[in-house]
């Protein structure tokens, strides 16, 4: 067993034996969440599985941001995915992060949840539920290499990808020995880091910058809590022609000084409502998000809120607190 997951060699073992499987991330995915799907899709395959990948909300239209990593042609639309024996749900920290494809995947005979979210329900009947591993790339790179995969350039693309996305270039405090020495295994396989870096941080539309000068202008400073928070709106995604899955890294432009432990960037959804991306480079942050209905990591974590003042205020008082 390679990693402490008392279930990790029955996932192993349920891949390498099933003929077919669905594979799906969670909604609105991040480079995590697609490079383990499609690592995960590529690798089975070679093995000689049938495999179905997708997620709930995935339309026709091209990845924004990831449409460079190898497979994404082969992706299907949700609603064509069929019911399999088993299911992979990866980067997922709860059943509903499946959105629609939720019942799907509880159909399955064999549901393997992959995942490094802390606080995952464990939700599969086989879970293999890492919360410091630096990313569910990683995770999935050691359960293909268990399971019989050659990697190859597609793959380590893919991975590599997922984890240089989920630790910030390698700078969270998820990036551990173990995570270096799998990236630098990766750029064996003929991996650009460079190409990578460029297509995933240097490739948005030139309103990017508009965009972010708006939040930028935008941030108010909560100096004895040492918290910043902005906001973005419908508004300004019209006017720069930057789309909601480009803005996944805002937040960070805002946690960029020695003023902030925790930044919270607000971004107005299409139903008026408020998605807050919170970060934070020391106070636990996941807590507050798991109180308001949402979820992530200790240092990264997001839920939505009808009241933008409200979520101000008590986190300002929950920091000043501590
Ligand atoms: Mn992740």
């Amino acid at each position: 067993m390679r990693h402490d997951a008392a279930q990790w060699d029955e996932a192993v073992e349920a891949l390498r034996a099933a003929p077919e499987v669905a594979i799906a991330c969670h909604v609105n995915p991040d480079g995590d969440a697609l490079g383990s799907l499609l690592a995960a899709a590529l690798g089975l395959q070679k093995l000689g599985k049938k495999t179905y990948a997708s997620w709930s909300g995935r339309s026709a239209e091209p990845l924004a941001t990831f449409g460079f990593l190898s497979g994404v042609d082969n992706l299907l639309l949700p609603d064509d995915l069929p019911e399999t024996e088993t299911f992979l749900a990866l980067d997922c920290g709860a059943a509903d992060r499946l959105g629609d494809l939720e019942p799907l995947a509880r159909k399955a005979q064999t549901l393997i949840n992959v995942d490094h979210h802390p606080g995952n329900d464990d939700f599969g009947t086989i879970n293999v539920v890492i919360p410091n591993a630096s990313s569910t790339a990683e995770l999935v790179a050691d359960l293909l290499r268990d399971a019989g995969v050659e990697f190859d350039r597609d793959i380590a693309s893919c991975l590599y990808t997922g984890i240089v996305t989920d630790t910030g270039r390698f700078s969270y405090a998820n990036t551990r020995p173990q995570t270096l020495r799998l990236a630098a295994n990766l750029l064996e396989y003929d991996v650009s880091a460079p190409d990578i870096a460029r297509d995933v941080f240097e490739s948005a539309p030139f309103g990017y910058l508009k965009l972010v000068g708006h939040i930028l202008e935008r941030a108010e400073l909560v100096e004895d809590a040492r918290f910043v928070y902005s906001w973005l709106t419908r508004a300004d995604l019209d006017e720069t022609g930057v789309s909601i899955e480009e803005t996944d890294r805002l937040v960070e432009t805002i946690r960029a000084t020695r003023a902030v432990d925790v930044a919270a960037l607000f971004k107005e959804q299409p139903d008026g409502r408020w998605r807050v991306s919170l970060r934070s480079k020391g106070p636990g942050i996941a807590e507050f998000a798991r109180a308001r209905g949402g979820g992530g990591h200790e240092l990264a974590a997001g839920f939505t809120t009808d009241d933008r003042d409200e979520v101000i205020e008590a986190l300002a008082e929950d920091l000043r607190n501590r």
